[in-house]
């Protein structure tokens, strides 16, 4: 029987902290050698000249999952999304169970797991969204589920269906603090949002771009310092997601100076689409409509600009699957709905890889090392995954890519694997794409053709995440001591 099952010959490895030439060994789905020569292997890959990163996680994408706002239904499952994200360079996606005002969170965790079973082609893990923490919630399910793995709850500042008051922010807060989760925060101020909308509307402006005038900086700026305040008051570290503005960057930045654990995540669309996305003909600019939207080309800047001195540490591409040309999807209220009224959302998982890469080879800034850091390493490490998944490492999990950075691609809808029927991203050139990926030692993506098999995806338990801050002034069940 040959030593490795696989191995991937001669490619330059990258991992978060190093650049290096080396043969990559998989035994029993884990990485069992790092070296030169290694030869006795059941299936070779040649990757001389090639690139190989860690298996990307996305740990923010939204499957089988209705819009809160317009109710609107995702047109792909948890099959396409899966192998999207592998044709991507992607290897394990962490999307969220939700529970909805009124229902319990373990039965919508349970109505969860249900979904990618047979389905799902990689590992995930889940996130909770707590949008009800009543007493029994907060007491006995939420603590209860991390201990069986789901060590990461998202809450909202915004959104009728799901938002929570300060008060219960720092509530779930305080429960994730006892038991060592990572809180995930959507920062915007709600009020504003309504009453800026309700302005807008009143005055005829009802196009897609108005979105982002309905959803301008301070709106961001506002929620995020205040989920940094509570964050600090509360004594836990929070991250927060899909950050589309410089100023709430500037949030974390100045948070960061503190002393306080606040990461910052940020997607696709804020990197590599704004406000011009959103005024194209017609409706086109729904097709870029998400919240919070893309801003100014200014933004933009300011965007790369904390990417490249180290605000963010996450990366995700917040995919989420609603259709254009149905009538559940995008456009569910009508041909012509005000920009309000448009499902928020867009597709990005097999997309969100490559676009980062290429702006590393071609346009610099950041390099491959922390294109791995944003988009695997970071991720695992804060919620709970590393290392098992997010390095390449003796006895991590062999997730990984193998990246041609010569191939260059026009990007399209036809060319990728998501079950959509559009991408924000047309027309976009990218250079960089992977031409293998390997998930637990299986190869799955090969020259341009998905050849994994459905339901080979496992549940991931989370461990805890980083420990939290101990400068407390907290006791240990979090309450203030004089
Ligand atoms: N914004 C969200 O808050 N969730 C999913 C999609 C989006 O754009
Ligand atoms: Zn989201």
């Amino acid at each position: 029987m040959a030593e490795f099952d696989l191995v991937v010959r001669g490619g330059t490895v990258v991992t978060a902290s190093d650049t290096w030439v080396c043969d990559v060994g998989v035994r029993n789905g884990k990485i069992a050698a790092l070296g030169d020569g290694l030869r006795d292997a059941a299936r070779t890959v040649d990757a001389t000249g090639k690139y190989v990163l860690p298996g990307g996680i996305d740990a923010h994408v939204h499957i089988e999952q209705d819009s809160p706002e317009t109710g609107a239904r995702p047109g792909t499952d948890f099959y396409t999304t899966t192998v999207s994200a592998a044709c991507g360079g992607t290897t394990t996606l962490i999307p969220f169970a939700r529970q909805i005002k009124g229902e319990s969170l373990r039965a919508a965790v349970e109505a969860y797991r249900r979904k990618p079973i047979g389905k799902a082609v990689i590992d995930y893990a889940i996130h909770l969204i707590v949008a009800d923490p009543t007493p029994q919630v907060l007491g006995q399910e939420v603590p209860s589920l991390i201990e069986e793995g789901y060590t990461s709850i998202k809450v909202y500042m915004t959104y009728k269906a799901l938002m929570l008051s300060d008060h219960e922010i720092l509530e779930v807060m305080s429960v994730a603090r006892r038991h060592g989760a990572m809180m995930m925060i959507h920062a915007e101020n709600a009020d504003c949002i309504l009453w800026l909308t309700g302005k807008l509307l009143e005055s005829g402006r009802v196009a897609p771009k108005f979105k982002g005038i309905a959803h301008q900086p301070p709106v961001e700026r506002e929620a995020a310092h205040r989920a940094i305040t509570l964050g600090e008051i509360a004594d836990v570290p929070i991250l927060i997601v899909h950050v589309a503005t410089g100023e709430a960057a500037e949030m974390i930045r100045w948070a960061r100076s503190r002393g306080l654990k606040v990461y910052g995540e940020t997607c696709p669309q804020y990197l590599f689409l704004n406000e011009n996305d959103l005024d194209k003909d017609g409706m086109e600019g729904a097709k870029c409509i998400c919240a919070p939207p893309p801003g100014t080309p200014e933004n933009q800047a300011a965007l790369w600009h904390a990417m490249e001195t180290g605000v963010f540490h996450v990366y995700s591409s917040d995919h989420a699957a609603f259709r254009y040309d149905d009538p559940q999807g995008k456009l569910v209220h009508g041909p012509n709905p005000p920009f309000n009224r448009i499902t928020n959302g867009v597709p990005g998982v097999e997309t969100r890889l490559p676009l980062l890469f290429s702006r590393a080879v071609t346009a610099g800034g950041i390099d491959l090392n922390q294109v791995v850091a944003v988009s695997a390493t970071n991720p695992a490490k804060i919620y709970g995954l590393y290392p098992r998944k997010g390095t390449i490492g003796i006895g991590s999990d062999a997730d990984f890519a193998v990246w041609d950075a010569d191939r260059r691609t026009t990007i399209s809808i036809a060319g990728l694997h998501d079950g959509m029927d559009y991408t924000p991203y047309d027309g976009l050139d990218v250079q960089g794409w992977p031409e293998v990926t390997v998930a637990r030692g299986e190869i799955i993506w090969r020259d341009g053709e998905f050849v994994g098999e459905a339901g080979r995806g496992e549940f991931l338990p989370c461990d805890r995440p980083n420990p939290v801050n101990d400068r407390s002034f907290l006791d240990d069940a979090g309450v203030p001591q004089g």
